[in-house]
């Protein structure tokens, strides 16, 4: 190599550390998350047998033992546990994001380099969510707070709800209203048997009732945005239940208070039931309905997301027509380190630091440590690059910029964008 090649390697080395010290040293705020507070108690879960019934891995495991569905099912979750580790970490090598995740974890956890067993992993974790302990995971994962996903509809969530609860200032509320926009029968049903006199033709005061119903949640939980999901069905403007129910209730009471509304697209639910949580699948979806929402409400702030890896250029595309529309995250199916690196390149070199590259979607509490980790590393890479790329094309890049850009992608972008 030649000495200015040399040279140049040395700088590039030099910025990468400078880049990676700043990325590790800002605390992240997860902004989609199926976490719980402790208040809501059983809800929040953590420790080795969760982390194997996590339906990622689940959904994974059949692949290996093939087991009837009703057996595997009818197992407790220690059992089904074993079933999962020995498919995946003994009968294979656990190389998908989730199981590999799992040895990030262990190793976070100060696990011995080497072969574990689930003994010695139930051993290192715990099962039980003390203040401590989830202080603990926090810090290991560099997050200082989280989004919950809170279903009005969900009754055992609600319970604790009605109760009055305190929430740990380190978990804020979302509103998820899945069941009201995709299944407003049964919402409506669900609501009537709490006395609000709504009708699932949309008749009478059903729309002021709906109003004061969600006025409520809001009060209750005071959530930072409010958010449902769609598979490829969205369509907007639309006179159907779901578009009313955006235009006259879910839209001005976001208005009025603030809120985002996230909508989370191409999630095509119980592709297979059997797999019950793990059923779900993928669809691409059209971006012309987030356009006429974005364009059509200007006072409203939308947060969107979408599944399906062909989907992503378009919605980030999208995001430079309207700057009311905040795309976040790498969900679910994308969460990839192939598809994460890509995504968030196709982002910068579109939008700059003005988009929220990730959310963990952790379901189990430790899921923080290695999410968090795989999204460092590749925001670390790719920003690395980029300000390189500056560099030797004659822009200086001060540590003051990488914390100012790094906070934006971990904090900043997603709380400027709720309070705006
Ligand atoms: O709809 C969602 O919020 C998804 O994230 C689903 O909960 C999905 O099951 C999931 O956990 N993805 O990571
Ligand atoms: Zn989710």
């Amino acid at each position: 190599m030649t000495q200015a090649g040399t040279q140049e390697a040395l700088a590039q080395e030099a910025l990468a550390q400078r880049v990676r010290r700043i990325v590790d040293a800002t605390p992240v705020v997860d902004m989609h998350t199926h976490l719980y507070a402790p208040a809501l108690k059983e809800l929040l879960l953590c420790g080795a047998d969760e982390l194997m019934c996590f339906h990622y891995l689940i959904s994974e495991s059949f692949r290996v033992h093939r087991l009837p569905y009703d057996v595997f099912w009818g197992m407790s979750k220690r059992e089904q546990a074993e079933v999962v580790w020995r498919a995946l970490f003994e009968q294979s090598t656990p190389l998908s994001e989730a199981a590999s995740g799992v040895i990030e974890i262990a190793q976070a956890f100060g696990m011995q380099p080497g072969r574990f067993t689930l003994h010695d992993l139930r051993a290192v974790l715990s099962d039980t969510p003390t203040a401590a302990y989830i202080d603990k995971v926090f810090q290991l994962a560099g997050v200082d707070l989280v989004v919950m996903t809170n279903d009005p509809f969900d009754r055992a969530e609600r319970a604790y709800w009605a109760q009055g609860v305190e929430i740990d200032p380190k978990f804020r509320a979302s509103l998820r209203l899945d069941t009201l926009v995709n299944q407003f029968a049964d919402a409506c049903q669900d609501l009537q048997a709490q006395g609000f006199d709504v009708a699932p033709d949309l008749s009478g005061r059903t729309f002021a009732e709906l109003e004061r119903w969600l006025e409520s949640w809001v009060e209750r939980t005071q959530p930072v945005y409010v958010a449902f999901s769609a598979a490829d069905d969205l369509v907007y403007p639309d006179d159907g239940v779901r578009g009313q129910l955006l235009d006259k209730v879910l839209l001005p009471v976001c208005r009025r208070h603030k809120l985002p509304l996230s909508l989370m697209i191409g999630a095509r639910r119980r592709v297979n039931p059997d797999l019950r949580l793990a059923g779900d699948s993928v669809t691409q979806a059209s971006l012309r309905p987030v356009e006429r929402l974005c364009a059509d409400n200007p006072d409203n702030k939308f947060l969107i997301t979408m599944l399906a890896r062909e989907n992503q250029h378009e919605l980030v595309v999208t995001a430079r027509k309207f700057h009311n529309l905040m795309p976040f995250g790498c969900w679910w199916f994308v969460n990839t380190d192939t598809l994460v690196e890509e995504i968030t390149r196709l982002r910068l070199e579109l939008l700059g630091p003005t988009f929220i590259p990730q959310h963990s979607d952790a379901r189990v509490l430790e899921h923080l440590i290695y999410k968090w980790q795989r999204a460092r590393d590749v925001v670390a890479r790719v920003l690395t690059d980029k300000y390189g790329a500056l560099v030797r094309r004659g822009w200086a890049v001060e540590d003051a910029d990488i914390e100012r850009d790094v906070r934006r992608l971990f904090r900043d972008n997603f709380w400027d964008f709720v309070q705006a």
